[in-house]
C-alpha cells in the first residue's frame, strides 16, 4: 500500500515536473488551438544539414524578424542512420540542438519525420542499406520496411521526449509528420498502401507524443491524421475531415535547380498573392517550402542531377541574406494576417463574386470584421466598389483591410527594399591574387588499366547494391578474349553501354574512349563509341558516377542506378552487325576513388602520396588539385567560384562543400523572351534566368567550415578544368533601392554595414527599375539625393515616411519616391 502510494505521488509529481508548462495544442475545423487560443500561423522550413549549427541562431533570428511564428523541418533518416543502427547526430545533424534553438528563439516547430522525405534529398532520405535488406518493399505493407520505419521513427521521437520538447511536454513541437506525399504516388501501391497509411497512422498515434499528427497530400488520411496540402497555391483545398483545419505544409516559394536548369524565380507579388489567397479562403495554417533553402553539402542531393545549391529562390537565400523585396514583402503581410487571428479564426464568413474574377471575404464577429478583396483575374486591374468606397485591386492581388475600411496590403504593391547582392574579391591580408596550386592524379592504374576489383559476379549489378552509397563512383570491369579472326579485331567494332545515368566514363585496356551524362528528368541513355580492341586479352573498364539518387515517384526506390545490361560490342561487316553480349560476362567490381580512400580532402592528409607544384595541368580529367589560402576578413558570407572546372567534389579544411559542375551550361532555351510578369499562375518554367550560364559557379563555404590562419581547399576534378581562376569571395548587398507611393514609411538597409552613398533618389514621377531609374519632368522642388544623404549615409539603415513635407511639393498626379543606395 505504501509503495502504491508513494508510486503515484511519484507519477503525479513528474507529471507536474515535467508538464507544469505543457502547452495544449488540439484543433476544430476552423484552425489549430493552442491553449485555448484559436492561432493563426505562419511557418517556414529550414532544413538543419542544409546549412551549419554555426548558422541556426541567425536564420531562425531572421524568420522571426520575417514574421514566422513557426519553423518546420524533416528529419533525414539516412544521414541520420548512415549504417544500420549507426547513428549521426554530430554537428549540423544535430536535430535536438536545432529544436532547441528554435525554442529560445521562442517559435513553435513542426516535425516532419516522415521518414521519407523526398526533399530533392538523396533517395529521399531513405538508406540505401534499407533496399539492400532481403525481403524489403519500401511505402507498402511489408514487415521488414514497417520495423525499420518504425525503429527510427521510435527513435526520433524517444529522443525528442527525453529532452522535453513537445508541446505536450512544454517544448516547442506543435505537430508531427508521418510519411509524406504518399496520397500523389499511392496508385500503383494498390491495397499495399493503403493498408499501409492505415498502420502509419496507428504506428504514430501509438508513439503518444501528445500533439496532432499531420499527413500531408493523403485525401484518405485516417482520422485523428489532419491531411494538409503542398502546392504553389492551395485555396481551392479541403481537408477530409470536417474537423480538421486547413492547413498548408508546402508552400513553395521558387523552385529547385538541377544541373542543366535556369535559375528558377518566384516573384514577391505572386507568393504573397497565393498566401493572401489561402487566409482569404479559410486556411489558417501555412508553411514556406523553403523559407531557407541552403546547401546540399556532401552527397546529400538527390534528383538525380540536383544541384548542390538548395536556393529555392527562398525569403532567405542560400547564404541568410534576406532576399529582397520578397522577405520585406512577405513580413508586411504577415504582420498583417497576424492582426486578424481573432476574426479570421472566429468570424462569420461571406464571400461574394462580383465576376470578372473579383471576388470579396468579410469576416465578421460582433466585435470586428476583417475584409479581403481578390482579383485573380491574370490581365485586368479592377475597381472594387466595396463598402461606398472605390479601391484598386490590381489584376492577380489582393487588398487586406483589416478593419474593412483601410486597404493595410495589397500583395502586387511591393514597398519592401530591393537587395542587389555582389560578390566581392577575398581582401584578406597577403593574399595573392590567384592560387598557388599542388596536384596529384587519381590512380587509375588497379582499375583502368589492370581491371582489379574487390567484388566479382557474372552479372552487371545496380550501383545502390554493389557500392551501398558508400560514394559516387564504382567501376564495371570486364575481360574480353578474341580471336585474331574474330570481326571486332578485324573489322570496325563499337562499344555499346546502356546506362541509367548519371555520368559514365569508358576505358578500353587502360585508354580512355569517352563519357556521356545525361540532365535531369532524362536519366536512361546509350553510350556508343568506336574502340580498337587487339586479338587476345581486351579489358573494358566503366567508371560511372551518381549525382544524388532518385528521390520522387512510384516505387522509385526500385529504378536501377549505373550500368545496365546489357554492354555490347558490335563489330560492323560491311551492312552486317554481328552483336557481342558482355552482361553475363566475369565482371569485377571496385567502389569509390583511390584519393579518397587515402583521405586526399583531408588537411593534413596523413598518407605519404605526394602532391606535385610543377607544370599544373589543365583539362586533365581524375585529377586532384590542392590550395591554401586565408579566410575573408568580416563576417559576410563565403563563396568559392569555381568557374574553368569540369565536374567534381570540393572539400575545404576536410568539410565537404558538395558537388561542383561549373561545366553544366543551363539550357540556352529553357529562358522565355517574354518579360517576367508576376501575373497568372506561377510554374516552375516560368521567369527563370540565367541560361547559357554555368548552373552552379559558386559554393558556399560556411564561415565554421574557415579558421585564421592557412585554410585548405581540394578538388577532385573528374572531367578536367583549369584551377587556375578559382577565387574566394564574399557576398554582400552592393545596393538597395526602394520604390514606393507617397505616404508609405519605407526603410532602407545595408544589414550590419553602414549606407556609403546616395546614387539616385528622385520624389515625382521616376521610372525603371533597381539599378537603372530615371528622373522624369515631374520632379520635387527640394533635392531628394541630399535629404537622404544627410537623413542615411553613414547609417546601416534608415526608415522614414514618403511625404512632400519631407521631400517638397510635386506636382504630378500621383507621387513616387524611388532610391538607390550603395552600402
Ligand atoms: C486542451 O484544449 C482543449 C480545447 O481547447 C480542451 O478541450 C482540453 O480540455 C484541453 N486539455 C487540457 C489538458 O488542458
Ligand atoms: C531497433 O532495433 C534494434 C535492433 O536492431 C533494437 O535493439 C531496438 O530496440 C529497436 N528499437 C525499437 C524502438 O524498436
Ligand atoms: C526511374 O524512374 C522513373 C520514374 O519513376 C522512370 O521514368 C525512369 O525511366 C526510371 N529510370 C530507370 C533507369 O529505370
Ligand atoms: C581524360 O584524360 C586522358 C588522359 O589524361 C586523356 O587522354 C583524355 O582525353 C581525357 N578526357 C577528357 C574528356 O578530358
Ligand atoms: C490567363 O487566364 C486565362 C483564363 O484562365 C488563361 O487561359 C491564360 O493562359 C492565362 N494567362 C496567363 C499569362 O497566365
Ligand atoms: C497540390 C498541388 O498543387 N500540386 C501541384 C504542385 O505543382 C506541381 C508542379 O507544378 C503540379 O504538378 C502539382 O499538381
Amino acid at each position: 500500500m505504501e509503495f502504491f502510494k508513494s508510486f503515484f505521488a511519484a507519477i503525479i509529481i513528474s507529471f507536474f515536473l515535467f508538464h507544469a508548462n505543457a502547452t495544449n495544442v488540439t484543433h476544430d475545423g476552423r484552425s489549430l488551438i493552442i491553449d485555448g487560443v484559436h492561432r493563426v500561423l505562419i511557418s517556414g522550413s529550414i532544413h538543419y544539414p542544409r546549412s551549419t549549427a554555426q548558422m541556426w541562431p541567425d536564420l531562425i533570428r531572421k524568420a522571426k524578424e520575417g514574421g514566422l511564428d513557426t519553423i518546420e523541418t524533416y528529419v533525414f533518416w539516412n544521414a541520420h542512420e548512415p549504417i544500420r543502427r549507426q547513428y549521426d547526430f554530430s554537428g549540423n545533424l544535430d536535430l535536438i540542438r536545432f529544436i532547441k534553438t528554435i525554442q529560445d528563439e521562442g517559435l513553435y516547430a513542426v516535425l516532419r519525420i516522415g521518414p521519407y522525405v523526398c526533399a530533392e534529398w538523396n533517395y529521399g532520405g531513405f538508406p540505401v542499406w534499407l533496399h539492400n535488406l532481403p525481403g524489403v518493399s519500401f511505402r507498402t505493407k511489408n514487415d521488414v520496411f514497417m520495423n525499420e520505419m518504425q525503429n527510427f521513427t521510435t527513435l526520433i521521437v524517444d529522443m525528442i521526449k527525453n529532452e522535453n520538447l513537445f508541446a505536450s511536454q512544454g517544448g516547442p513541437i506543435i505537430l508531427a509528420q508521418i510519411e509524406n506525399e504518399f496520397g500523389n504516388v499511392m496508385g500503383p501501391y494498390g491495397a499495399g498502401g493503403k493498408e499501409y497509411i492505415q498502420w502509419c497512422s496507428n504506428m504514430a498515434e501509438s508513439l503518444g507524443v501528445g500533439v496532432p499528427w499531420i499527413m500531408c497530400q493523403q485525401q484518405d488520411a485516417p482520422k485523428p491524421m489532419i491531411n494538409t496540402c503542398n502546392g504553389f497555391y492551395c485555396d481551392e483545398f479541403k481537408p477530409n475531415n470536417p474537423s480538421s483545419p486547413k492547413m498548408w505544409t508546402e508552400n513553395w516559394t521558387g523552385w529547385f535547380k538541377s544541373w542543366g536548369g535556369a535559375d528558377p524565380y518566384r516573384t514577391a507579388e505572386d507568393l504573397a498573392y497565393s498566401v493572401a489567397r489561402f487566409y482569404q479562403k479559410g486556411g489558417t495554417f501555412q508553411n514556406y517550402y523553403m523559407y531557407h533553402g541552403g546547401t546540399n553539402f556532401g552527397r546529400t542531393s538527390g534528383g538525380p542531377y540536383i544541384t548542390t545549391t538548395y536556393d529555392y529562390n527562398a525569403p532567405l537565400d542560400e547564404y541568410g541574406n534576406p532576399n529582397q523585396p520578397k522577405w520585406g514583402h512577405l513580413k508586411q503581410l504577415h504582420d498583417v494576417l497576424h492582426s486578424m487571428e481573432y476574426t479570421l479564426t472566429h468570424g462569420d464568413v461571406t464571400n461574394t463574386d462580383l465576376g470578372n474574377s473579383v471576388s470579396t471575404t468579410v469576416y465578421s464577429t460582433k466585435e470586428k470584421s476583417s475584409c479581403f478583396l481578390s482579383n485573380a483575374h491574370n490581365q485586368t486591374d479592377a475597381v472594387v466598389k466595396f463598402g461606398g468606397i472605390d479601391y484598386y485591386v490590381p489584376a492577380w492581388s489582393v487588398s487586406i483591410l483589416p478593419d474593412c475600411k483601410d486597404e493595410a496590403y495589397n500583395t502586387a504593391k511591393v514597398y519592401a527594399q530591393t537587395s542587389v547582392l555582389v560578390k566581392k574579391p577575398n581582401k584578406a591580408e597577403d593574399e595573392p591574387n590567384s592560387l598557388e596550386w599542388v596536384w596529384r592524379p587519381e590512380n587509375i592504374e588497379r582499375t583502368a588499366v589492370q581491371g582489379k576489383g574487390d567484388h566479382h559476379a557474372n552479372r552487371i549489378i545496380d550501383q545502390k547494391a554493389m557500392a551501398n552509397d558508400a560514394s559516387d563512383y564504382l567501376w564495371y570491369m570486364t575481360r574480353v578474349e578474341l580471336p585474331k579472326d574474330d570481326p571486332l579485331v578485324t573489322g570496325k567494332a563499337t562499344l555499346r553501354v546502356t546506362d541509367s545515368g548519371h555520368v559514365l566514363h569508358a576505358y578500353v585496356n587502360g585508354e580512355y574512349i569517352g563519357s556521356q551524362w545525361a540532365q535531369y528528368g532524362s536519366q536512361k541513355y546509350v553510350f556508343e563509341k568506336e574502340v580498337k580492341l587487339n586479338p587476345g586479352k581486351n579489358l573494358i573498364s566503366l567508371l560511372s558516377a551518381t549525382v544524388g539518387l532518385q528521390n520522387y515517384g512510384p516505387m522509385f526506390d526500385l529504378n536501377v542506378t549505373g550500368v545496365l545490361s546489357p554492354v555490347e560490342l558490335v563489330a560492323h561487316k560491311g551492312n552486317e552487325k554481328v552483336v557481342k553480349d558482355l552482361s553475363s560476362h566475369k565482371w569485377s567490381y571496385k567502389v569509390g576513388l583511390d584519393g579518397v580512400a587515402n583521405k586526399l580532402y583531408e588537411t593534413d592528409c596523413p598518407s605519404k602520396l605526394k602532391w606535385s607544384a610543377d607544370s599544373i595541368p589543365v583539362d586533365r580529367n581524375m585529377t586532384w588539385y590542392k590550395t591554401t589560402f586565408k579566410a575573408p576578413l568580416g563576417n559576410a558570407p563565403v563563396v568559392v567560384d569555381l568557374l574553368g572546372l569540369g565536374k567534381g567534389h570540393a572539400w575545404v579544411n576536410g568539410h565537404s562543400l558538395g558537388r561542383y559542375w561549373p561545366s553544366y551550361i543551363a539550357d540556352e532555351h529553357a529562358c522565355q523572351t517574354v518579360a517576367c510578369d508576376y501575373r497568372g499562375a506561377y510554374s516552375d518554367k516560368k521567369c527563370v534566368s540565367k541560361c547559357g550560364e554555368p548552373t552552379q559557379r559558386w559554393y558556399h563555404v560556411p564561415r565554421s567550415f574557415l579558421k585564421d590562419g592557412e585554410n585548405t581547399l581540394v578538388l577532385f576534378e573528374e572531367f578536367g578544368g583549369n584551377p587556375s581562376g578559382v577565387q574566394f569571395q564574399t557576398v554582400e548587398i552592393g545596393t538597395a533601392c526602394v520604390n514606393a507611393h507617397e505616404g508609405k514609411k519605407v526603410e532602407l538597409s545595408c544589414h550590419n554595414r553602414p549606407i556609403s552613398r546616395i546614387n539616385f533618389a528622385s520624389f515625382g514621377d521616376p521610372q525603371g527599375v533597381c539599378g537603372s531609374f530615371k528622373k522624369t519632368e515631374c520632379e520635387s522642388t527640394e533635392d531628394a539625393v541630399s535629404i537622404l544623404e544627410k537623413e542615411c549615409v553613414g547609417k546601416e539603415s534608415c526608415s522614414f515616411e514618403i511625404s512632400e513635407d519631407k521631400f517638397g511639393k510635386a506636382y504630378c498626379a500621383i507621387k513616387r519616391l524611388a532610391v538607390e543606395a550603395v552600402c
